[in-house]
């Protein structure tokens, strides 16, 4: 079924429930997409949709990628999730005895970091210049059966929330890419925030947050006073708590309808994660890379779970 385009491909029908938007070509040759195509796969994006890119338009050099698959060296510092800080071009999550290692991971993260900005820039063109670029990342632990706190875990359905980075309204889109030789990453999806979340931030009270006129006063009166704020602005904190809900609902998460997804080996894909409900099964080895979307970008702003929140509570969430 065409979707934005005859290059594009949808899986998935269910309404409400996020579909997977094949694209084999990111960059069709002139005159055979219609104008408005990249504001489509920006609006596909917003309203919960996976773009998922076979090939992986983000080249990774053979040797880069001997490295991060652990074939050519054998110390653990490429056995741990890795996190890259673009700002400070720094990894975090490795220990002292690790620099050597630590330098290495930072040039392979910022290399991927700035092909998939470059990329970001060039295929959703709305976008462009106006994205923030967040933290990037390494991903070379099995996923299955991987352990981790129930809040931590990612083989629980959630729409994600950062606890220590608010996004204040920003919108959080990730690209994946699976530079697993041979083992599909394997993610579980559900509804979208738009079908979802206002049942889930009701039966919840999560937007008592929102309305409380005590954090009114505290955020009014930091704000005057130029105060950083303690807690996180309402919208974060709500996201936070629907984040939190959903991985301690068992029920939900055995019994909520669900799709699967495989994506291959060189596969890329992009995702709003704060409006596709995910969780990964199985998969190891993938870079990831974050970018924060302010309202301001957005083609279909309406949709956005700040939004959709604020249409809720009747009142604004952001700081
Ligand atoms: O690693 C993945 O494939 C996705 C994990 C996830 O849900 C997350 O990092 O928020
Ligand atoms: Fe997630």
């Amino acid at each position: 079924m065409p979707v934005a385009d005859s290059t594009t491909t949808a899986q998935g029908d269910a309404a409400g429930f996020s579909r997977l938007i094949t694209v084999d070509d990111p960059f069709p040759p002139a005159g055979t997409v219609a104008s408005g195509y990249e504001r489509q796969l920006c609006a596909l994006l917003e309203a919960g949709n996976i773009l998922f890119l076979p090939r992986s338009p983000i080249a990774i050099p053979a040797e880069d990628k001997e490295l991060l698959l652990g074939r050519k060296q054998t110390s653990s510092a490429y056995h741990k999730n890795i996190a890259y800080r673009p700002a400070e071009d720094r990894v975090t999550g490795l220990d002292a005895s690790e620099q050597k290692e630590a330098l290495e991971l930072r040039r392979l993260l910022s290399d991927y970091s700035r092909r998939a900005s470059e990329f970001l820039d060039r295929f959703l063109t709305p976008y462009a210049g106006k994205w923030k670029l967040d933290y990037a990342s390494f991903r070379p632990i099995e996923e299955k059966g991987r352990p981790a706190r129930l809040h931590a875990r990612n083989d629980l359905l959630h729409f994600d929330s950062f606890p220590t980075r608010p996004t204040n309204g920003a919108r959080i889109l990730r690209l994946f890419t699976n530079i697993n030789p041979a083992q599909n990453r394997v993610w579980v999806t559900s509804q979208t925030f738009e079908a979802f979340g206002p049942r889930l931030a009701r039966s919840a009270k999560l937007l008592e947050v929102g309305s409380n006129p005590m954090l009114r006063v505290v955020r009014s009166a930091s704000r005057a006073l130029r105060l950083p704020l303690k807690q996180r602005p309402p919208y974060d904190e709500i996201m936070h708590r629907c984040h939190n809900a959903m991985k301690e609902d068992a029920g939900f998460q055995a019994n909520a309808q669900k799709n699967q997804w495989e994506f291959p080996p060189d596969s890329t894909w992009m995702v709003f994660t704060d409006c596709v409900s995910h969780s990964v099964l199985e998969g190891q080895y993938a870079l990831e890379q974050t970018f924060l979307i302010p309202q301001n970008a957005l083609v279909r702003a309406e949709v956005s779970p700040l939004a959709i929140l604020e249409r809720l509570a009747g009142n604004r969430l952001t700081v």
